[in-house]
């Protein structure tokens, strides 16, 4: 390679003084001198820190990744059943851009409810997704292409990576408020007051269950009033519903919010994962799906999401998606999978009790009622960013600096060790 001079990385648009290396006689430039690194994932950057501790009293509550009592990841029966069906019976090729059809259709009646008229009437434009994640940056995407002039409102606090994602796509961010610190529980009449003075036909971004990272959810009849208002103010709500089946145990009872916007006649859009409630983190398979008008504009919807996702991806992995059509095609693989589900969702309910219980026994000062009030995978301890560097450096417990505990990594093992270091860092706040 040339020695490239200043003056055409200048033209180039880089304006930091590149790095010079001589190797042998040429002055070479680095092209990715002027790259700093990174700032570390809030959430992803703990699972780092906590593989690099030598430490055997190490514990992860970072990550929302489902462990069982004995701290282990789970694979699904149901899941191991799939995998032995697929196995050398199935051909890998190249899934259709929109993805696997079984797949979409098992996520709708799952999403929408089994008898859904909507679907019926082919009202609902459905891609397979790269997961959760995939599926917001996919709708993300859309928006920000279809609907150039729109904001997305998002709620404070929320996962972190919803901020990553509506900026990449460039679409402007708004909040709106959702949590009250003080009651460790829903701001319901600020979140109210904030649909209310947005302007008509915002987008909004809802968790439909199991909020992360509050574990706070708004009741049946406050959903039914922020649906209300939703009308009022033609509001266009996006649900993230990475947790179905974690917040209750029963996937049905958690797509509620949905189901009563639909009742409304909201037209909705949906992203759907299977990480959690499946188990299968890393097959990166999940749904977006869009509710239509009608038949017509959903067919052209479709087809402009599948044209966002081929030069990006081309089309999604084959091999989560044969699992979950073999689960939920089948009567029985799918009532194992919900009977696994609530296993799931009840030691994750087993060890809120279990942490409380502890910290009480150990006579903490401070009330923890709200461990066992939230629901869903996660804990929104309260603990401050500098007791959460505590926790860390003096007991190797690794979480998020928000507080933030993955109830999920929580065993009947660690709940002790776990109270007994929140209560050292908690006593005299
Ligand atoms: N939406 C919400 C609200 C989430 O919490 C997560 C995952 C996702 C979407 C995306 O999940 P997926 O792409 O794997 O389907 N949140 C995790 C992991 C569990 C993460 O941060 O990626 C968390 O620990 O918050």
């Amino acid at each position: 390679m040339a020695a490239i001079s200043r003056e055409i990385l200048k033209r180039r648009g880089i304006h930091r003084s590149p790095v010079m290396a001589t190797i042998g006689t040429r002055s070479m430039a680095s092209w990715f001198g002027h790259v700093e690194p990174a700032a570390k994932d809030p959430i992803l950057g703990v699972t780092e820190a906590f593989l690099a501790d030598p430490s055997p009293d190490k514990v992860n509550v970072g990550v929302g990744a489902y462990r069982d009592d004995n701290g282990k990841p789970v694979v699904l029966e149901c899941v191991r059943e799939a995998e032995r069906r697929i196995a050398g019976n199935l051909n890998m090729e190249y899934l259709p851009m929109g993805g696997s059809i079984k797949m979409i259709e098992e996520s709708l009646k799952l999403a929408y409810g089994e008898d859904s008229e909507l679907i019926k009437e082919k009202r609902i434009a459905a891609v397979q997704a790269l997961s959760g994640t995939g599926a917001c940056r996919l709708f993300a995407d859309f928006q920000k292409r279809f609907l150039p002039d729109t904001q997305i409102y998002i709620p404070i606090p929320t996962w972190a990576n919803h901020h990553n994602i509506w900026r990449d796509a460039c679409v402007p961010q708004r909040t709106f408020r959702y949590y009250h610190p003080e009651t460790r529980g829903l701001d319901f009449a600020s979140m109210m007051d904030d649909i209310k003075n947005a302007p008509n036909g915002s987008f909004f971004l809802l968790h439909a269950c199991a909020h992360n990272p509050t574990g706070v959810d708004p009741s049946e009849e406050q959903w039914r009033e922020i649906s209300y208002q939703f009308k009022v103010k033609n509001h266009f709500p996006f649900f993230d519903m990475a947790y179905q089946g974690f917040a209750s145990g029963d996937p049905n009872r958690d797509a509620k919010a949905i189901r009563i916007f639909l009742e409304d006649g909201h037209l909705i859009g949906c992203a759907q994962s299977y990480a959690k409630n499946m188990g299968l983190y890393g097959q990166r398979v999940g749904c977006l799906s869009i509710l239509c008008d009608d038949e017509l504009q959903a067919v052209a919807v479709k087809s402009q999401l599948q044209q966002l996702a081929r030069p990006m991806y081309s089309n999604p992995p084959v091999h989560g998606a044969l699992v979950v059509s073999i689960i939920l095609g089948d009567p029985e693989l799918k009532s194992l999978w919900l009977k696994e589900v609530k296993g799931m969702a009840d030691r994750i309910i087993g060890m809120r009790k279990a942490l409380r219980e502890n910290l009480e026994k150990l006579g903490s000062p401070l009330s923890w009622e709200h461990i066992t009030n939230q629901i869903g995978m996660f804990c929104y301890s309260g603990m401050t960013p500098e007791q959460v560097d505590r926790l860390t450096d003096e007991f190797h417990i690794y979480m998020t600096r928000n507080g933030r505990i993955s109830m999920a990594g929580v065993t009947t093992g660690n709940a002790g060790y776990l109270a007994n270091a929140i209560h050292e860092v908690t006593k005299s706040s």
